[in-house]
C-alpha cells in the first residue's frame, strides 16, 4: 500500500495538484453530466481536472481498456462502451470511438475531445468562477506539444495495468456509488482506479484537498465509509471477481469496436 499511497501522491504532485473546486460567486450548477472515461488516460484527466476546478457533479461510467493492441476495441465484457459507441453514433461522431466522451443531457450535447469538453464546460458552467492560473498553464485553450506528457505524467507514475488502465472482472452494480473525492487527492485517486477496472459507474462530487477525503458510498451494500483503504478493501470483496488484463492481452474476439492497430505498434511491426 506505502509504494501506491506514494506513487498516487506523486500523481497529483506532478499536475501541481491542479483540480481543486475554485472559487466560486454563485452555487455551482447541476447539469446532468455522463463521462465516459478511464482513469489512466490523460485526455480524460483533462476532463476529471475541469470538473473538479468548476465544482460539477458527473455521472461516471468507467471505460477501461480490454487490450492495449487497438484503439477503440472492446468485447462482450466491456460494460459501458457499447453505450459510448452508440452515444457517439447517435451524435454523427465520424471518427473511431475515443475518450473522454462527454453527455451532457442539460444542454443536449455529446462532445467526445478533451479541449472541447472543457471549452464546453467552461462557457456553459463556468459563470462566476475565476480560472485559477494554474489550471489556464496545464489546461490552455489552444493546444500545445507539452499537453500530452503533462497530461500523461501522473498515469506514467502509476504503471500498473489495474490502475484504471486494464479491465478487472466484477459485479456490475444495480445503483451507481457515490465518491466525494479530489482529482489531486492520492486516495481518491486510488478509489478511482479501482472503480475504473472494475467498470463501477459512480457519481463523482468534487471537493476541496481539506476536505475528509475519500467518501466512498454504495447504496448497493449500505456501505459508507471515509479513507481509501476501507473503500479499496469493500470493492474488492463485494464486487472484485478477478485480476486486471495484462499488458499483452491480445484483442477480445469477437471484437465489437474498432480493430485498427495502435499507430506506433502498426509502425514497429512494420504493418
Ligand atoms: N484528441 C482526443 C484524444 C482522445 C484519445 O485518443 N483518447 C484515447 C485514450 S488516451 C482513446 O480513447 N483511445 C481508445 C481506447 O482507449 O480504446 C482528446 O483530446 O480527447
Amino acid at each position: 500500500m506505502f509504494v501506491h499511497r506514494l506513487s498516487s501522491r506523486a500523481a497529483g504532485a506532478v499536475r501541481l495538484w491542479n483540480g481543486e473546486p475554485a472559487r466560486r460567486s454563485t452555487p455551482a450548477p447541476t447539469p446532468e453530466l455522463i463521462l465516459f472515461e478511464y482513469e489512466a488516460s490523460p485526455w480524460c484527466r483533462r476532463v476529471r481536472e475541469t470538473l473538479g476546478v468548476l465544482g460539477l457533479a458527473a455521472l461516471i461510467k468507467p471505460c477501461p481498456r480490454e487490450t492495449l493492441r487497438a484503439e477503440g476495441a472492446f468485447g462482450a465484457t466491456s460494460r459501458h462502451r457499447p453505450e459510448a459507441a452508440a452515444a457517439a453514433a447517435e451524435a454523427g461522431a465520424s471518427s473511431r470511438l475515443s475518450f473522454p466522451l462527454l453527455v451532457d443531457r442539460t444542454a443536449g450535447v455529446t462532445l467526445s475531445d478533451s479541449a472541447a469538453i472543457c471549452e464546453h464546460l467552461w462557457s456553459l458552467y463556468g459563470g462566476g468562477v475565476e480560472r485559477p492560473t494554474l489550471d489556464q498553464a496545464l489546461n490552455p485553450r489552444r493546444r500545445t506539444l507539452l499537453d500530452f506528457p503533462l497530461l500523461a505524467a501522473p498515469s506514467a507514475l502509476r504503471p500498473w495495468p489495474e490502475a484504471g488502465l486494464m479491465l478487472a472482472p466484477s459485479e456490475p452494480n444495480q445503483q451507481p456509488l457515490l465518491l466525494y473525492g479530489c482529482e489531486a487527492d492520492a486516495g481518491s485517486r486510488l478509489v478511482r482506479e479501482a472503480l475504473c477496472s472494475l467498470q463501477l459507474e459512480y457519481r463523482s462530487q468534487p471537493r476541496p484537498l481539506s476536505a475528509p477525503l475519500p467518501a466512498l458510498e454504495d447504496p448497493n451494500s449500505g456501505f459508507a465509509a471515509f479513507g481509501a483503504r476501507q473503500a479499496l478493501e469493500h470493492l474488492d470483496r463485494t464486487h472484485r471477481t478477478g485480476e486486471a488484463l495484462g499488458w499483452l492481452a491480445p484483442l477480445p474476439s469477437p471484437n465489437l469496436g474498432e480493430a485498427r492497430m495502435h499507430p506506433v505498434l502498426a509502425r514497429l511491426l512494420g504493418r
